[in-house]
């Protein structure tokens, strides 16, 4: 499969704190993904742009992270017929978080995010990375390394608690 099939996309310069994680973890399941900038806000014509653009350039799985009034997901989601996966961000300042996750979550009937956690990025990439995982066995058999050092980390954990 082409390289680029996962589009990140934030609101700000200033999400890509949180925003990194969702690129890190995927580069760690080799699928280099194209990360930029688009603002709901500041930038709609470009945000109309990407999103009508992206399954003709390769996209496959779109996560968008965006905080306070985040619109851009739900936004992005409304004009693509590819998965999009949000990341409510938390600013600096907002309201706990809370104006971030439900502005991702509350999709009306049609127009599905699958929203992941406050500063979620790192499950987002996961996520993408299996959406993408179940057409492509490489990237499945990494997910599937991925998840076996998880278990063992656990269950050394356990020998080092109950020692
Ligand atoms: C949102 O507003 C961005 O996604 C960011 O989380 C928040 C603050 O943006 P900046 O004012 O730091 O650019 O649009």
């Amino acid at each position: 499969m082409s390289d680029l099939q996962v589009g990140i996309i934030m609101g700000s310069k200033s999400d890509l704190p949180v925003m990194k994680e969702a690129a890190a973890v995927l580069k760690e399941l080799g699928i280099e993904p194209e990360v930029t900038v688009v603002s709901a806000h500041r930038t709609p014509h470009r945000m109309v742009e990407y999103a009508e653009s992206a399954r003709s350039r390769g996209i496959k799985v779109i996560i968008a992270g965006a905080g306070g009034a985040a619109h851009l997901p739900g936004m992005v989601a409304s004009l693509t017929t590819l998965p999009v996966i949000g990341v409510p961000v938390k600013s600096s300042n907002s309201i706990d978080g809370w104006d971030s996750v439900l502005s991702i979550l509350q999709m009306p009937g049609g127009i599905p995010v699958a929203t992941v956690a406050l500063n979620g990025a790192k499950n987002a990439g996961i996520l993408a990375a299996e959406i993408i995982g179940a057409f492509d066995e490489g990237v499945a058999d990494r997910l599937a390394q991925f998840k076996e050092e998880l278990r063992e980390k656990v269950m050394n954990s356990i020998e080092d608690v109950e020692k």
